[in-house]
C-alpha cells in the first residue's frame, strides 16, 4: 500500500520530473511529505507562486520535460493564473498541481479554509485541460495523463488539482500500462501541390515547433526548398540567424517586409499567426498552408489554402522526403539572393542609435549557445527584433500573453534546467520588482546567473505611449531601491553600469562565475523600435 502523495511522486518520477517548484501549506503537506522521501526529485522552494509558476514556465521552455509548479488551495493557487496564461499562450508544459478543501467540502460554500467557489474553474481559460482527483480514480492514470497532455501534441499547461484530504490516503494501486494515443490520417497533397507550383515559398516558424524540437526539420526542409525562414520572437533562432536562409522574427520591417510581399505561398509550421504580429502590422499572407497538431488556431486571423492537421514534426519529415530530389526553378535563387541583399543583420546597422549599441554588446557578451530571457521591457523589444539568435532558446520572450515581471524568474526555472549553459536575464526595473525577491530563490538553491535590470526609473513603455497619444505622462515615474545594495543584501554580486562596454564587461565577468549577479544598467530607450527601423 502507498499513500495517493506516494504514487503521485513516483509517476511524476517515472515520468521524467526532476524538478519541482513551490511554496508549501497546510492543505500540500501531504505532497511534501511525499517528496521528502524521493531523492531524485529537487524541490526549488520560492517565495511567490506567481514567481513558482513563470519558473516552471521557464524550466518547462528548455524541453526537459514538463515545468511542475506546486500551490495552495485558493489564494495560493490564483497567484499562478496570470503566469499560466503567458505559459497557456506559449505552448509551454506546465502542469500545475494544486490541493483543494476535503473532497466532501468542495462546492459547499462552508467557508472552509482557502475556499473559492469553483475552483477549477478558475483554470480552464489558462490551461489545456483541469483535471481533479477523487476517491477511486486510478491515480498512476490520471497523473500520466496529466503529464503526458501536457507535454503531447501542441504543448501546454494542465491544472491538476488533488482534495487535501487524499494526500495521505493509502490505496493499493495496480500498475496500468499508458494507453496509445492514435493521430487521426492526415493529407499533404494539397501542401505538396501548392508548393510544387510556387515560385517562390516561405516559411513562418512558430514557438510550438520550438517546443517540438524540430530545428533540424527545420533547417533541411528550408534548405531543400531554398525558402527564406521567418520565425515569432520565441522561435527566433530555430534556424541559426546567421544561417543564409534566415531572416528574423516576422514582425521585423526591411527585407521583412519585402518577403511578406513577393512570396507567393506561406509555409506556416506551428504558429498561432498572432493578430499582434501579423494583421495588425498590415501582413497579409497569400496562398497560406497551415500545419498544425490541432485546429484551435486555424482560420482565426488568415483564412487558410490548405490545411494539415497532424503530428506536425513527422509532416514536415515527409515534405522532406517529397521535394528533396525535386529541384529549386532558377528564379528563387534570384529571389532570395536579393532578399540576402537586403538583409541588415545586427553587425551591420549602424551605431546611430544607444539600443544598438547595448544589443551588441549583450550579443558579444553571451557565448553563442547563451540564452537571453527577455522580459517585455524597451530594450527587450529591440532584442526581439535585431539581437541575433543562433539555437532555439537562444532568447526567450514572454509573447504568450506579454506579461510583465517574467524574465527573472523564468531565467531561474531555465537555469535550474540547465545549470552549465549561460543564462541571462534582461528585465526592466519596472517588471524586476514584481518578483525581485526571488534572489532569495536562487542564493538559497546555488542557483547563479546575471540579471540585466533596466533602471530608467519609470514604466518606459507606458510612458512613451501615454507622451504619444495624450501628449504627457501621468503615474509612471518609479521610485526605485539601491538595486545593488538590495542585491548585495541577498548575498549577490552587483554591479552598475551605464555604457555598452560597461554592460559588456560586467556581463563578461558575470558569466564566468557561478554566482548570482545583478547588473543594473542605468540607461533608458523612449523610443520603441516600432517602425523607427
Ligand atoms: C502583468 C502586466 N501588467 C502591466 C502591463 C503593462 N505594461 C506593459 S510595459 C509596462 C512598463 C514596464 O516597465 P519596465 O519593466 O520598467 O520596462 P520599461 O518599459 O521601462 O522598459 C507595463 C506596466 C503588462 N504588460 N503586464
Ligand atoms: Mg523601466
Amino acid at each position: 500500500m502507498e499513500t495517493v502523495s506516494e504514487i503521485i511522486v513516483k509517476t511524476l518520477r517515472s515520468m521524467g520530473v526532476q524538478t519541482v517548484f513551490g511554496i508549501p501549506s497546510i492543505h500540500n503537506i501531504g505532497f511534501y511529505e511525499a517528496l521528502r522521501k524521493e531523492p531524485h526529485i529537487r524541490h526549488i522552494l520560492c517565495r511567490h507562486e506567481a514567481s513558482a509558476t513563470h519558473m516552471a514556465d521557464g524550466y518547462a521552455r528548455s524541453g526537459k520535460g514538463p515545468g511542475v509548479v506546486v500551490t495552495s488551495t485558493g489564494p495560493g493557487a490564483a497567484y499562478s493564473l496570470s503566469p499560466l496564461l503567458e505559459a497557456f499562450y506559449s505552448c509551454s508544459p506546465v502542469l500545475m498541481m494544486t490541493s483543494n478543501l476535503r473532497e466532501n467540502q468542495i462546492g459547499k460554500g462552508l467557508g472552509a479554509l482557502h475556499e473559492v467557489n469553483r475552483q477549477h474553474d478558475l483554470f480552464e481559460s489558462v490551461t489545456k485541460e483541469t483535471i481533479c482527483l477523487k476517491r477511486g480514480d486510478s491515480i498512476t492514470e490520471k497523473v500520466s495523463y496529466a503529464v503526458s497532455t501536457a507535454i503531447s501534441g501542441r504543448p501546454g499547461p494542465v491544472y491538476l488539482e488533488v482534495p487535501h484530504d487524499l494526500w495521505d490516503v493509502e490505496i493499493d494501486e495496480t500498475t496500468f500500462s499508458n494507453r496509445e494515443k492514435r493521430n487521426a490520417p492526415y493529407d499533404l497533397a494539397g501542401a505538396k501541390r501548392l508548393l510544387k507550383k510556387a515560385i517562390t515559398p516561405m516559411i513562418i516558424v512558430g514557438i510550438e515547433a520550438m517546443h517540438a524540437g524540430m530545428a533540424a526539420e527545420i533547417q533541411v526542409l528550408a534548405e531543400i526548398l531554398h525558402a527564406p525562414v521567418l520565425t515569432d520572437a520565441g522561435a527566433k533562432g530555430i534556424l541559426p540567424e546567421d544561417h543564409p536562409l534566415a531572416f528574423g522574427n516576422v514582425t521585423n520591417g526591411g527585407v521583412v517586409k519585402t518577403i511578406h510581399k513577393t512570396c507567393d505561398v506561406t509555409l506556416s509550421i506551428g504558429s498561432r499567426l498572432r493578430y499582434v504580429d501579423f494583421k495588425r502590422r498590415g501582413i497579409s499572407l497569400p496562398q497560406l498552408i497551415h500545419f498544425d497538431w490541432d485546429e484551435t488556431w486555424v482560420d482565426k486571423n488568415f483564412k487558410s489554402t490548405i490545411t494539415c492537421i497532424g503530428p506536425v514534426k513527422e509532416m514536415v519529415g515527409m515534405l522532406i522526403n517529397e521535394f528533396k530530389r525535386i529541384p529549386v526553378p532558377r528564379e528563387r535563387h534570384d529571389t532570395v539572393n536579393r532578399f540576402r541583399g537586403l538583409h541588415r543583420p545586427l553587425s551591420e546597422i549602424p551605431d546611430e542609435h544607444a539600443e544598438i549599441s547595448y544589443l551588441r554588446a549583450l550579443r558579444d557578451a553571451i557565448p553563442r549557445n547563451g540564452m537571453l530571457v527577455i522580459d517585455n521591457t524597451l530594450l527587450g523589444y529591440f532584442a526581439e527584433q535585431f539581437y541575433p539568435s543562433y539555437k532555439p532558446l537562444g532568447i526567450v520572450p514572454a509573447k504568450g500573453a506579454t506579461p510583465i515581471g517574467f524574465a527573472f524568474p523564468a531565467a531561474i526555472g531555465l537555469k535550474a534546467a540547465y545549470p552549465e549553459e549561460p543564462v541571462v536575464s534582461l528585465i526592466g526595473d519596472g517588471g524586476f520588482l514584481y518578483g525581485a525577491v526571488e534572489l532569495a530563490t536562487c542564493l538559497q538553491h546555488g542557483i547563479g546567473f546575471p540579471v540585466v535590470v533596466v533602471n530608467d526609473r519609470a514604466y518606459g513603455m507606458i510612458d512613451y505611449l501615454q507622451h504619444s497619444l495624450y501628449g504627457a505622462g501621468y503615474q509612471t515615474s518609479l521610485f526605485n531601491p539601491d538595486f545593488s545594495a538590495f542585491a548585495l543584501s541577498f548575498g549577490a554580486k552587483a554591479r552598475a553600469v551605464d555604457t555598452p562596454d560597461g554592460l559588456k564587461a560586467a556581463l563578461k565577468e558575470a558569466l564566468a562565475s557561478p554566482e548570482m549577479w545583478l547588473i543594473e544598467l542605468n540607461a533608458s530607450f523612449p523610443d520603441p523600435p516600432f517602425g523607427k527601423y
